[in-house]
């Protein structure tokens, strides 16, 4: 299990409360941030409620993708506290009739849906618990996932009489296909963590208590590769499958221009050359 307690905690709230308070880092923010080196740790912190996302969560997981954006972080791992990972809506908030639900879904999950993809750096969600609903879909807009073993991914969604949102019908349909998306996503049934790296949606499942050491170390692993061609290695992948052949070629051209101007192409073919490790800095 992922805590922040060991990391240097820093608590995500608006900026102007922070310079106002000059508060300390508190663990009842709804989302907390941790650095350890260039790999910045996002953890939603609604224990008692498995993470599901009101609108206090929404706002600091906003913040902490702001944060991430920063050039010295070069990885982001994204986790829950407590025993589950993130179960989507907190639907106690539709007790009475529910508001706008697409506003809400506009407003609230979107953006922070869209920042993950925007981020030009590998995004790991190490899957602690439940990822349900939109938890689920907050899950499979990462890069990669890791997941504890006791993991549980359930598609929430229509066993309340509701589609895929916030990017659920578009991730899990690319990582799974039409066949095997469909047949999830309107069955409703849980799978476990073993079922869904056998499907693929899952990149390693490892032991509950070693979840959090082995999603720092995969952190750490892509905090020192190129980071700009790791994130244009990103670009092209998210494009891919609304490219024509034809114009894939093109952006791998033009991105492949591109990385030839950093330093860690430079860095990289002379440490080749020199026969040694190459020191990759990001840039
Ligand atoms: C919860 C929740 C939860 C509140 C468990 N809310 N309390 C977006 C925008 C607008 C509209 C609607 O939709 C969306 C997108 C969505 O995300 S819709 C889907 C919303 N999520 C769900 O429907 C998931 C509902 N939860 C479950 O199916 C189960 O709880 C899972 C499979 C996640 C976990 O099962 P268990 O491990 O057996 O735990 P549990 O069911 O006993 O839950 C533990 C507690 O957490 C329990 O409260 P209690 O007071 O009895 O201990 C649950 O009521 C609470 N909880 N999910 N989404």
């Amino acid at each position: 299990m992922i805590t922040t307690q060991s990391r240097e905690c820093a608590k995500i709230a608006p900026m102007a409360e922070v310079e106002a308070t000059g508060a300390p880092p508190t663990d009842t923010e709804p989302v907390l941030t941790g650095r350890e080196g260039a790999v910045l740790t996002i953890t939603l912190n609604r224990p008692d409620k498995l993470n599901a996302f009101n609108g206090a969560m929404h706002e600091g997981l906003r913040a902490a993708l702001r944060e991430a954006r920063a050039d010295d972080v070069r990885a982001v791992v994204i986790t829950g506290a407590g025993r589950g990972f993130c179960v989507g809506q907190d639907l106690t908030e539709f007790r009475d009739a529910p508001d706008d639900i697409a506003e809400r879904l506009r407003t609230g999950y979107h953006p922070n849906i869209l920042a993950i993809r925007a981020l030009e750096k590998p995004v790991i969600a190490a899957v602690n618990g439940a990822a349900a609903g939109a938890g689920l879909s907050l899950a499979c807009a990462c890069d990669l996932r890791i997941a504890a073993d006791s993991a549980v991914f359930v598609p929430a969604f229509i066993n309340i009489g509701l589609i895929p949102d916030s990017g659920g019908s578009f991730f899990i349909h690319r990582l799974l296909g039409y066949s095997r998306a469909f047949e999830w996503m309107a069955s409703g049934r849980r799978l476990s963590a073993a079922r869904a790296h056998a499907w693929g949606i899952v990149n390693e499942v490892v032991e509950d208590e070693e979840l959090s050491s082995r999603a720092a170390e995969i952190a750490a692993t892509f905090a020192v590769m190129p980071t700009r061609a790791v994130g244009m290695t990103k670009r092209l992948f998210d494009g891919a499958a609304s490219r024509t052949l034809e114009e894939q070629l093109e952006v791998e051209a033009q991105l492949q221009s591109a990385a030839t101007k950093t330093d860690d192409f430079r860095e990289g073919v002379a440490a080749f050359l020199e026969k040694r490790d190459p020191s990759f800095t990001g840039r």
